[in-house]
Parts: C-alpha cells; sequence; structure tokens
C-alpha cells in the first residue's frame, strides 16, 4: 500500500480520479478494499461527489448467467450513453478464484470500452467487512462519474442480503432447470428482489419458472399481501408484469436470455420505472435513509467492539475465559463486568 502512495500524492489521487483517471480509480480500490486509513480519508473527500449514480443489484444461485446478464445489461447502458462501473462481489470465497474468473470471461465484450470499469471483490476478512468494503466501492464508483453501478453477488442468505443494500435496484435471477425452483428462491432473497429474472428463456422449461415464481409472489410477498388486504380481503392475482399499489411496488417477473441478448432492453426499461417509481413515490429517499442508519450501527458497532478490545489486556481476558471455564462465572457476567469496566 505503501508504494501506492509514494506514486501519487493523496489530494492529486483524488483529484485525479474525480477528472476520470482510471490508474487512480484502480489504486482507490485498492485502498479502499485493504481498508486502510489512507483510504478511509479519501472516501471523505469523495463523499461530498456521490450519491449520483444508480446501483443496481444481480444476485442468484452461481450458474442462473449473472455475469453474462451484467455483460449484456452492460452494453444496453452503453448503448444508452451511460458509463457503466462493474463490481463483482464473491462472498463465497476468500480468493479471486474461479467464480471471479468465469466473471471476466463472460465480460469480454466490455473490454476496452473507456466508458466500462470492471473490479472483482472476493472475501478478505469477514463477511461485514465485504458489505463494508463494496458498498464504499460503489461510491468510488460513484465518484469518478459513472452513473450505472452494478453490483454483482453470488451465494445465498445474509451475506448476499447484506451486499445489495447497497443497490437501488435489485435484481434476483433464476434460471430453468437448477433444481426445485421453490428451493432455489429463499423467503429472504424473494423479499430483497425488486425485479425478478428469468434467465436462460432460451431453454425448456422458463415459462414453467415463471409461473413457479409469480405464484411464490403471490402468496408471500409482504407487498402482494398487503394487495390482498386492499382488495376486499380477496385474493388477487399479480398477472401484469409489474404493479404499483400506492407505493408499493410489486416485483415483476421478466423473461430474458442473457448470452442471446433477449429481453434485455425490456429490463433496461423495467429498470428505469423502478427508478421512477422510487423518486416518485419517494419511498427511494427513505429507504436510503434506513440503510445509511443499517451502515452507521453497523460501524459503530465494529468501531466500539475495537475499542473496547484496546482496553482490555490480554491477561485480563484470559483470566476471564479461565474464570468462565471453571464455572466461577458464566458468559453474560463476564460481559457485564468488562462492560463496566470500559465505562
Ligand atoms: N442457454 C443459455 N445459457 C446461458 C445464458 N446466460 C448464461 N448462460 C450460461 O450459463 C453459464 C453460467 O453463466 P454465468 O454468467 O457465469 O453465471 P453466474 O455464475 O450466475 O455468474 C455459462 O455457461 C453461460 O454461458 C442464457 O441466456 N442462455
Ligand atoms: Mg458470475
Amino acid at each position: 500500500m505503501a508504494s501506492l502512495l509514494q506514486r501519487i500524492p493523496m489530494p492529486k489521487l483524488v483529484d485525479e480520479l474525480l477528472q476520470g483517471s482510471r490508474r487512480a480509480l484502480a489504486r482507490v480500490l485498492s485502498l479502499v478494499e485493504n481498508e486502510v486509513p489512507e483510504g478511509h480519508e479519501i472516501l471523505a473527500a469523495l463523499f461530498p461527489h456521490t450519491g449520483k449514480a444508480w446501483v443496481i443489484g444481480v444476485t442468484g444461485a452461481p450458474g442462473t448467467g449473472k455475469s453474462s446478464l451484467v455483460n449484456a445489461l452492460a452494453k444496453v447502458y452503453r448503448q444508452r450513453g451511460k458509463k457503466v462501473g462493474i463490481i463483482a462481489v464473491d462472498p463465497t470465497s476468500p480468493f479471486s478464484g474461479g467464480a471471479i474468473l468465469g466473471d471476466r470471461i463472460r465480460m469480454t465484450d466490455l473490454q476496452g470500452d473507456s466508458g466500462v470499469f470492471i473490479r472483482s471483490m472476493a472475501t478478505r476478512g469477514s463477511l461485514g467487512g465485504l458489505s463494508r468494503t463494496s458498498r464504499d466501492a460503489v461510491r468510488v464508483m460513484d465518484a469518478a462519474g459513472f452513473e450505472i453501478i452494478i453490483l454483482e453477488t453470488v451465494g445465498a442468505g445474509q451475506s448476499e442480503v447484506d451486499v445489495v443494500r447497497a443497490a437501488d435496484t435489485t435484481l434476483v435471477i433464476e434460471a430453468p432447470g437448477l433444481g426445485d425452483d421453490v428451493q432455489a428462491i429463499k423467503a429472504g432473497i424473494l423479499e430483497i428482489a425488486d425485479i425478478l429474472v428469468v434467465n436462460k428463456s432460451d431453454k425448456a422449461g422458463a415459462d414453467q419458472t415463471v409461473r413457479g415464481l409469480r405464484a411464490m409472489l403471490e402468496l408471500g410477498h409482504p407487498a402482494a399481501r398487503e394487495q390482498f388486504v386492499a382488495h376486499h380481503g380477496r385474493m388477487m392475482t399479480v398477472q401484469a408484469p409489474s404493479q404499483v399499489v400506492g407505493d408499493v411496488w410489486l416485483p415483476p417477473v421478466l423473461k430474458v436470455a442473457a448470452t442471446q441478448h433477449e429481453g434485455i432492453e425490456a429490463l433496461a426499461d423495467k429498470i428505469e420505472e423502478h427508478r421512477a417509481h422510487l423518486a416518485k413515490s419517494g419511498t427511494g429517499e427513505s429507504l436510503e435513509a434506513r440503510y445509511l442508519e443499517m451502515e452507521i450501527l453497523e460501524r459503530l458497532q465494529t468501531a466500539i467492539l475495537e475499542r473496547l478490545r484496546n482496553t482490555i489486556p490480554p491477561t485480563k481476558l484470559e483470566e476471564t475465559i479461565r474464570k468462565i471455564q471453571s464455572r466461577e462465572l458464566n458468559p453474560q457476567s463476564a460481559v457485564n463486568v468488562l462492560l463496566e469496566e470500559f465505562s
């Protein structure tokens, strides 16, 4: 890291990034990813320049075609004159290994285009760290003038949910023939979807997957449940590709074929529709406020824990553990004692 900083002084690095230097962008992303103090300073300098990009989260099981879809979607946005930043996050791997290598191959179409910047990130330490650094990477690209930022993340469960919290519009990708669809889409994942995308529609079984997802949406989505209540307590089916009920956006199900570049224009249009909905209803702003609250609490938690750890001498911790092992003390009382000493 030191060598990176020696080559370009920090204020210059910030200026260069703001002026669109790819070299500066790459360096800042490295600093941010490594969570070095210089990275925090640069982020602070860049923050006033953020908040302009539209962030699209792309998530779903491995092999559903996320990277292929990101490639196709980025091309559409390029045709529409937008600069596109791509961050591929792999919470399942501590290495920039297989999945990310695959991403690169899937995105070769975009190579050599100065309006596109691709960055891969893998788990360095904790998953919490990854959601934090990917959010920061989004901000860096935002400040660098990328108008559309696509955040691809693989995996399932909480890690994925945490990462896509940085997104304004979240796409959940499904594909036919990957086993039981109802199993593949977990309730938590369904709830984070703004748009459900059935990819590989050139393959058999796509319509069945679409029907399965629509059925799940009707039953399970909180927005859909609200809609049932709103209509005389009578069950209504969600048949239109998308419906807005009051301020509630019901996630549409779209069929695409990423490698065939089919349905991608319509997908980009739908993303814009969602963007317009968030702006018009004001939900975008309240959503951002909620995510910022979560982010601040998370950062606070990390900071307080770190401070606390620094005040507890290692011998004290060892002694406490011994006392718990010998049943003189229980874990919660031990925590209370440590907290009392801290404050
Ligand atoms: N037939 C078909 N194959 C696709 C489509 N999209 C992606 N694939 C293939 O599915 C495999 C996994 O794609 P990839 O984009 O790496 O998926 P990811 O793991 O979700 O990022 C690759 O072999 C792709 O060529 C599609 O629309 N139709
Ligand atoms: Mg991928």
